[in-house]
């Protein structure tokens, strides 16, 4: 499946793109509330598109199913869900999710020449203030992508609607992209589904206290269009939902064009892995190529030419 991208922006999208002091903001704070990056009918669109997945359509199947695939079907109940992958199953999620604006925002925060996906997480959050599944506890998501060589990837969260603290919306620690990290242990490169609650919020708060600085919460206030992006090195989580209405929405992992594979021994001797790992096609050297167009296509090439002309890449 080959096709050619342009990356080009509108004036009005030129105009959504971070300022310089957006930049060194997210640098400095970890997080950025981006303007609206998509009309309303987009998110209209993309949450139908979502409803038809969850009702089971798909326009292709992974060949293999990685071990930690994040994959809610309706026998798990009423819990929260994630589905991995979207973008790659549903092309009625990738035509609206796949917006070049996204990765051209995320290039300007990354300071990067170029976007690709990394991965597209589906998740829905039910209305019920008691689901436990529904807390997301605290954690960074560099630690599941201990097998990439980039420090630079981050994360666009997606809502398909206002999302505020009532729903549940994701809440940023801010400034903790820059906190030198102690204490990492193994299981931190787990999914926070798997991991230890009370171990999470004792490690963020000893890394706290170890860079001598506060926990500030910061409770991303979406409205529908917007998105929040966070460094791939921030501490965020997120809390139950108390209204009246699903949480709906997707993170959209995102990495830098220099992104690739790398071994990283785990204290056991096994090399960390990522679930791309038996997927993706191969590099010369025979590492999973985490550039392959099937699942990490190009979101966003910044082009080159003096006079802002667009750049045509084959993905
Ligand atoms: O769903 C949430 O509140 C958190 C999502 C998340 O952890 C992420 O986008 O990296």
């Amino acid at each position: 499946m080959t096709t050619t991208r342009e990356f080009v922006l509108t004036d009005h999208e030129l105009a959504l793109l971070p300022t310089d002091e957006d930049v060194a903001f997210f640098a400095e704070h970890g997080w950025y509330l981006s303007g609206k990056l998509f009309s309303d009918d987009e998110v209209d669109e993309l949450a139908v598109a979502t409803e038809r997945y969850y009702a089971g359509e798909r326009d292709r199947a992974l060949p293999v199913r990685p071990p930690r695939l994040a994959c809610w079907t309706p026998e798990h109940g009423d819990v929260q869900r994630h589905n991995d992958y979207v973008h790659y199953e549903s092309d009625a999620i990738a035509s609206v999710l796949l917006k070049p604006l996204i990765g051209a925002v995320a290039a300007r925060l990354a300071r990067a020449a170029s976007i690709r996906v990394f991965q597209s997480t589906l998740i829905y959050k039910p209305p019920n203030p008691d689901e436990p599944s529904n807390i997301v506890p605290w954690h960074f998501d560099k630690h599941y992508w201990a097998s990439s060589t980039s420090d630079d990837m981050l994360t666009a969260f997606i809502p398909f609607h206002d999302c505020d603290e009532e729903q549940g919306t994701i809440v940023m620690v801010d400034g903790s992209n820059t906190w030198a990290e102690i204490g990492f242990e193994d299981s931190a490169n787990k999914h926070f589904a798997e991991r230890d609650r009370s171990r999470l919020e004792e490690m963020l708060a000893r890394n706290a206290a170890h860079n001598d600085a506060a926990v500030e919460r910061i409770p991303m206030v979406i409205p529908k269009g917007h998105m929040s992006f966070h460094h791939c090195r921030t501490y965020h989580g997120s809390g139950p939902n108390r209204s009246d209405r699903p949480r709906r929405a997707i993170s959209l992992h995102l990495q830098d064009g220099d992104n690739a594979y790398r071994e990283f021994a785990l204290s056991d001797g096994t090399l960390a892995t990522y679930n791309h790992d038996p997927l993706v096609r191969r590099t010369p050297e025979g590492t999973p190529d985490y550039a392959d167009p099937e699942y990490c296509p190009t979101l966003w090439h910044t082009p080159t030419t003096d006079g802002g002309g667009a750049t045509h890449v084959q993905i």
